[in-house]
């Protein structure tokens, strides 16, 4: 690794990056050794709410931390930039459809695609964290010419995240013992939280449970209505689990993961598993710590899994046909 690693963070004054932005100047990602310097893109009416938490950031004196660049400008954002989290974007408004809110989340995403291809490190890769994300993703990708589509992921992890508790709770096993979960599809409500590969303490998690009626029923719906249940009882929608998520992502993309305790991430479709090529949807995946992913081959996959899995590619292929015009 470099001396310092630049990370840039999109939407950085937001909710998500109040969160993000400590974890990652304090070693979350590339561990307590690594240097790192924080770049930071906001929209220009943020840029003073922007100015205040760099200098909150100044004022943890952390150690890791050497630098912390404040701008609106991307190209001055991904300069450099050996890692890109893009978390900024529009919410949805009142009253938006689904495809407004593509069209106008893929606009920035054209952007800074073309920025990245243009100004990153040769090593650069991008986690997109706001929604919806495996299409913003999708759209960034096919706008940065000339950057691998490798580089490319999405999130999940907080689903994964989500359904590890969600299992260890209704086992009464600590959610570190949880293993295996994959995410398939898309980060909405049609993602397919996939428990039959999982394990709990080394047990498969179907005997660990014992319940395959809930399993099949409300463990799914709180993964997937999970964000749902969090704005209600919070009134915001998640920030401190969803940046945790995101260097968790990250961090997975720069250590090992093998495919004993493998991650999900969402990435270009090669048809694995049946599923269309040409998206950006979660697999399981193991990693070589050198920021190189690989879909896990030879899972099985019964026919609860497999028709629940083409909802949530349906979905993608469906916001990828909205945003067709917007893919390079
Ligand atoms: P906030 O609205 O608090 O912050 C977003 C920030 O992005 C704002 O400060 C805004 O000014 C900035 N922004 C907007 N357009 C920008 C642009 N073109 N360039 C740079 N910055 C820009 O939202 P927050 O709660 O932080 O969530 C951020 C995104 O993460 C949202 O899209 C949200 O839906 C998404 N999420 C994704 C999750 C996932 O698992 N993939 C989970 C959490 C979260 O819901």
């Amino acid at each position: 690794m470099s001396n310092v690693m630049r990370v840039a963070v999109t939407g950085a004054a937001g909710q998500i990056g109040y969160s993000l932005l400590p974890l990652i100047a304090n070693g979350a990602i590339f561990g307590p050794n690594q240097k790192v310097a924080l770049q930071l893109l906001e929209v220009t009416p943020v840029l003073g709410a922007l100015n205040g938490v760099r200098m909150e950031l100044e004022d943890c004196a952390y150690p890791l931390l050497t630098e912390v660049i404040c701008t609106d400008n991307p190209e001055i954002a991904f300069l450099n930039a050996n890692l890109c989290m893009l978390v900024g974007s529009k919410p949805r408004g009142p009253g938006m459809e689904r495809k407004d809110l593509l069209m106008d989340n893929g606009k920035i995403f054209i952007g800074q695609g073309r920025a990245i291809a243009a100004k990153a490190a040769s090593d650069v890769r991008v986690v997109v964290v706001g929604n919806p994300c495996n299409t913003n993703c999708l759209i960034a990708m096919k706008n940065a010419s000339g950057v691998p589509t490798d580089r490319f992921t999405a999130m999940t992890r907080l689903d994964m995240n989500r359904a590890k508790a969600q299992l260890a709770l209704k086992s009464g096993k600590h959610w570190s013992l949880v293993k295996n979960v994959t995410i398939w599809g898309n980060h909405s409500n049609t993602q397919y939280p996939d428990w039959h590969h999982a394990t709990i303490d080394g047990v498969p998690a179907a005997r660990a449970v014992n319940d395959d009626a809930w399993l099949q029923g409300a463990f799914i719906k709180t993964v997937q209505e999970r964000g749902k249940a969090i704005i209600e009882a919070r009134g915001k929608s998640s920030a401190l689990s969803a940046a945790q998520a995101a260097c968790d992502h990250a961090r997975s993309l720069f250590t090992v993961t093998t495919r004993d305790n493998w991650c999900s991430l969402c990435v270009l479709s090669d048809g694995s598993y049946g599923t269309p090529e040409g998206i950006i949807s979660s697999f399981p995946c193991t990693t070589d710590g050198k920021g190189n992913w690989q879909i896990i081959q030879g899972l099985s996959m019964n026919d609860f899994s497999k028709a629940k899995a083409q909802i949530t590619w349906k979905e993608l292929q469906e916001e990828r046909e909205m945003v067709k015009d917007l893919l390079g």
